[in-house]
């Protein structure tokens, strides 16, 4: 059934690893091949250049498209030029793994796409730099003609002749073999507009307006943390070793976040792109105790249901008004971290209560109001609705803040590496 994952180096399905690490070693250099790999008659590699606006716009024309639609085919994913470019263009990034296939026509078609970007991983007590793969692409009018493989043998290649032998990348569909299944969770902040372009339902026996008042959020100062506002340059280096802190000792796989100029690069605020706030003491001028971040990554409506095409189609901000061409505003849910208040050396003796069990309700009760904070912050800027995973911590909040469970999921994937019993809380690694 999958021909080509059974000539990969990935986990069987049903065959358990019993020792987690590389299913094969570090291939020597001379036994890499140096020409590319093979492609049909007719079709030629070429590299998408992130600094060319043309390129660039040939890049998004595909990617808006032909890339990822939810299982209904009602929407699919708009990543922007500028977000392209951020995503592609970490420090350190390799322009040779921003690989593109042209049609050898007079028009030159980018008809596919692959990228990779270089990190750090820790997994559980192993740091391994890792290829993270993105953005895997094939114009539906030609799928079926087996070019995935194709593009996937071509970076493995280019990778692997820079001295990597793993990746790790994410995928809406089930291929042999996820190490983690994550559930897609969303928080409606624009109830009326989710509804009516089919984005979610009004539940029976629900008006809207009592639907509007469900959604409401709360954001006068009484509800905002004292000494939150938007990350700033000079906040870099304690919110790198916040970061790198928090996912250490709360995940079993994440990026290492290993220079400011990487934490900068992901973390400083670009307009329409990634959105990152801290909360700065204000007993202590200067020292961040929490931060998060969000990015902007809008869906395409495809098709309106129960509408009636000669009518117009909804009007709002930030989209534009042909019927079919108008945009759900999403903001996902990036990295977050906090610096928990130690527990006091309260004598828990004669308590049912552990240390640990405390620390978590601690931590529990200050990403509730961190994250509502993060709803202030996404309403603010006028998203339509927060989308997350249940990676990391994120499951410890969805109820309360009256996130609800999405129809898709998330499966993360490593080549040629075995990583055995990681929990979606487990994950600490959020991808593009
Ligand atoms: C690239 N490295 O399926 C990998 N999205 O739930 C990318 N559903 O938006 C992999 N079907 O549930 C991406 N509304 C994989 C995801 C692909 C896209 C996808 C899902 C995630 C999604 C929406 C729309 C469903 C439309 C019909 C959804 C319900 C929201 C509702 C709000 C109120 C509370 C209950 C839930």
């Amino acid at each position: 059934k999958h021909l080509f994952w059974d000539s990969q180096p990935v986990p069987k399905p049903d065959v358990p690893i019993k020792k987690d690490g590389p299913l094969h070693q570090d291939t020597p250099f001379e036994k890499i091949p140096k020409e590319p790999v093979e492609i049909p008659e007719g079709y030629e590699w070429c590299l998408v250049d992130i600094h060319n606006d043309k390129e660039m716009t040939e890049l998004y024309t595909l990617l808006s498209k032909n890339y990822v639609e939810d299982s209904d085919e009602l929407f699919r994913f708009h990543y922007t030029p500028e977000f392209l470019k951020w995503g592609l263009n970490p420090p350190g990034q390799n322009s040779n793994w921003h690989i593109g296939v042209r049609e050898k026509s007079k028009k030159r078609e980018l008809i596919g796409f692959i990228s990779g970007i270089e990190v750090e991983m820790r997994v559980k007590d192993i740091k391994k730099r890792m290829a993270e793969i993105n953005f895997l692409c094939i114009n539906k009018k030609i799928r079926k003609q087996r070019f995935a493989p194709i593009l996937i043998k071509e970076i493995t290649r280019r990778i692997n002749l820079s001295g990597i032998f793993q990746a790790v990348y994410t995928a809406g569909i089930q291929i042999p073999t996820p190490f983690a299944i994550c559930q897609y969770f969303h928080r409606p902040l624009n109830p009326k507009k989710l509804v009516d372009s089919g984005f979610s339902h009004l539940p029976p026996g629900m008006t809207m307006s009592r639907l509007i008042n469900k959604y409401k959020i709360i954001s006068d100062t009484s509800a905002q943390l004292p000494g939150l506002r938007p990350l700033e340059e000079r906040d870099i280096p304690q919110v790198r070793k916040l970061i790198n802190k928090y996912l250490n000792s709360r995940s079993k796989m994440h990026q290492v976040f290993s220079s400011d100029e990487l934490t900068k690069h992901w973390l400083m605020p670009k307009n329409n792109v990634v959105y990152s706030y801290v909360v700065e003491d204000v007993l202590k001028l200067g020292k961040i105790t929490d931060f998060f971040s969000f990015y902007l990554l809008p869906s395409t409506v495809l098709k309106l249901r129960n509408s009636d095409p000669s009518k117009p189609s909804p009007k709002n901000s930030k989209t534009s008004s042909s019927p079919l061409n108008y945009l759900i505003n999403s903001a996902y849910l990036f990295y977050y971290g906090t610096n928990p208040e130690p527990a006091a050396n309260t004598d828990l003796s004669n308590s049912e209560m552990t240390h640990k069990q405390m620390n978590e309700i601690k931590l529990k009760d200050r990403l509730l109001i961190l994250m509502y904070n993060c709803l202030m912050m996404a309403k603010r800027e006028n998203f339509d609705v927060l989308n997350c995973v249940n990676t990391l911590d994120n499951g410890m909040i969805l109820d309360q803040l009256r996130f609800g469970a999405g129809d898709g999921k998330l499966h993360y994937y490593f080549y040629n590496y075995v990583a055995n019993g990681l929990k979606p809380s487990d994950v600490g690694l959020t991808m593009l």
